[in-house]
């Protein structure tokens, strides 16, 4: 373990800061604090062993440097380009370079600085999502403080005696709905019992992107991108846990719907919310918690039963892909109206009732611009002799993707309701290859057709299987999403 820490410490931490926070260490520099952030790689222990690191799977770790006593980060607020899976990459806004924005750790009773710096074009405040902190700390704009202008900064510092799942994030309204959120933990001064041996946390986000626009649609009301930690399955990194261990899983959702979150093959506790631990006399099982806007979640279990688990949002829409209002010919039987205008698409009738036939599903639905009555056109029956073909579509790539026929019947045309998943999931969704990692060695060939949307793994694993993959993420260090290894990180991973 020691050589491991030492070989993360002594090659990569300098150039993983370089790679993934220039502007983090460029600031660092100009304190003069680059000794200081050669010594953050100690651990400390508390009470009866180490606290367990919260890992956050493809979102960075921000680092952090001593001044006195005051433990200081610092966040830039800025435009991000993020590839949610493989070839969508999409305009967002977040925090050095990452949105969400990197994972904060502290423990209870840090004193805290954070220096904001505001890279945006445009005003921007930020938010201690429940923190018991003075007003003017409070990131309330126009209220609490002025709103720190493009290229400005405000410097927060507060003392943390709360311990929990918290977050911070912009406290204005359509920015939350470009990505600006991430995730603040506050490790207890006593360590919550039972320990757990493994600690996760996941943000949940959503976006409306319209077909071949890379800029989320804020004032949607519906939308067709949905991410934990800033990417949709099958590019979600799974959770790796021991056969045996007691696992954490953190949950946080900031965006427009409320997301019940399913866990497969184990019932879970829910020990905390976003306001920290809850009594145990609160915990009962289950295996979906609806974790509902601005709320965190955190869940608890034993990892007893070994296997590739499904962790997912539960809204069936939650587990798609690039779901966009019916832009194009019309798949359902009679045809009914596209997205029709914004004012429809948000739920304001013209005429009739919500079924009525001009409205139809459209309505409250539609994405608004650019779509309007298309033309409609049945799929059931289609007057072809055989199924929906799929190849040769134009625009779609085959490459990289594990093309297959899906398995269809002869007479799938003539059924009402043909097609629902067939050309959606399956053989022709696969991607393992381009989104291989180690985190995903040994999943079941194909596994990625199924997997879109706010949907990951928990893989619960042998001891041997566990090695293998933790021996390919050693190996494979250019692709780690998990950033199990970050520098500047107090806390002591395993
Ligand atoms: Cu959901």
């Amino acid at each position: 373990m020691k050589s491991r820490r030492d070989f993360f410490r002594n090659t990569l931490s300098l150039s993983a800061i370089f790679a993934t926070a220039p502007r983090l260490f460029a600031a660092a520099q100009e304190g003069g604090t680059d000794k200081d952030m050669r010594h953050m790689g100690h651990a400390t222990e508390r009470g009866s062993g180490p606290i367990v690191r919260v890992e956050t799977p493809d979102v960075p770790q921000l680092a952090w440097r001593m001044d006195g006593g005051v433990k200081e980060f610092h966040l830039v607020a800025e435009p991000v380009k993020q590839e949610i899976v493989p070839g969508r990459v999409i305009d967002l806004w977040g925090y050095n370079g990452s949105a969400p924005g990197p994972t904060i750790q502290v423990n209870q009773g840090d004193r805290v600085r954070i220096i904001v710096d505001n890279h945006l074009p445009e005003a921007t405040s930020m938010h201690w999502h429940g923190f018991e902190v003075p007003v003017e700390m409070d990131g309330s704009p126009g209220s609490s403080q002025d709103p720190i202008p493009p290229g400005g900064r405000f410097v927060y510092e507060f003392t943390l005696h709360q311990e929990g799942t918290y977050f911070y994030h912009s406290h204005m309204a359509m920015q939350e709905m470009m990505g600006m959120i991430g995730a603040f933990i506050m490790h207890p001064k006593e360590p919550y019992r039972p320990r757990v041996d493994r600690d996760f946390a996941i943000i949940l986000q959503e976006y409306a992107i319209l077909p071949n626009i890379t800029v989320p649609n804020s004032m949607n009301m519906e939308f067709n991108w949905v991410t934990l930690n800033g990417r949709a399955a099958p590019a979600t990194t799974p959770l790796i846990v021991r056969h045996g261990e007691r696992v954490r899983i953190r949950l946080i959702n900031l965006g427009m719907d409320h997301h019940p979150i399913h866990l497969h093959g184990h019932q879970f506790v829910v020990t905390g919310t976003e306001g920290g631990r809850q009594p145990e006399t609160t915990w009962g099982p289950g295996n979906t918690v609806l974790v509902g806007v601005a709320q965190s979640r955190d869940i608890e279990f034993v990892a007893n039963n070994p296997g590739d688990w499904m962790l997912h949002c539960h809204l069936p829409h939650h587990m798609m892909n690039q779901m966009s209002s019916n832009v194009g010919p019309m798949t359902r039987r009679a045809g009914i109206p596209a997205g029709l205008d914004m004012e429809r698409g948000m739920g304001m009738l013209r005429q009739g009732s919500a079924t009525f036939e001009e409205n139809g599903s459209s309505l409250g639905r539609g994405m608004g611009v650019g779509s309007t009555f298309e033309q409609p056109l049945s799929n059931s029956p289609l007057k072809t002799e055989s199924p929906m073909q799929h190849q040769n579509v134009p625009g779609i790539h085959h490459e990289g993707l594990q093309m297959g026929e899906p398995a269809v019947s002869k007479d799938a045309n003539s059924v009402p309701g043909f097609p629902q998943d067939a050309f959606m999931e399956g053989s022709m969704m696969a991607m393992d290859q381009m989104v291989d990692r180690p985190e995903n060695f040994g999943l079941r060939p194909g596994w990625s057709g199924f997997m879109a949307g706010m949907m990951t793994f928990v893989r619960v694993l042998p001891q041997d299987k566990y090695k293998e993959i933790m021996e390919l993420r050693k190996k494979r260090e250019g692709n780690k999403p998990m950033n199990m290894d970050m520098p500047g990180m107090e806390y002591k991973h395993e």
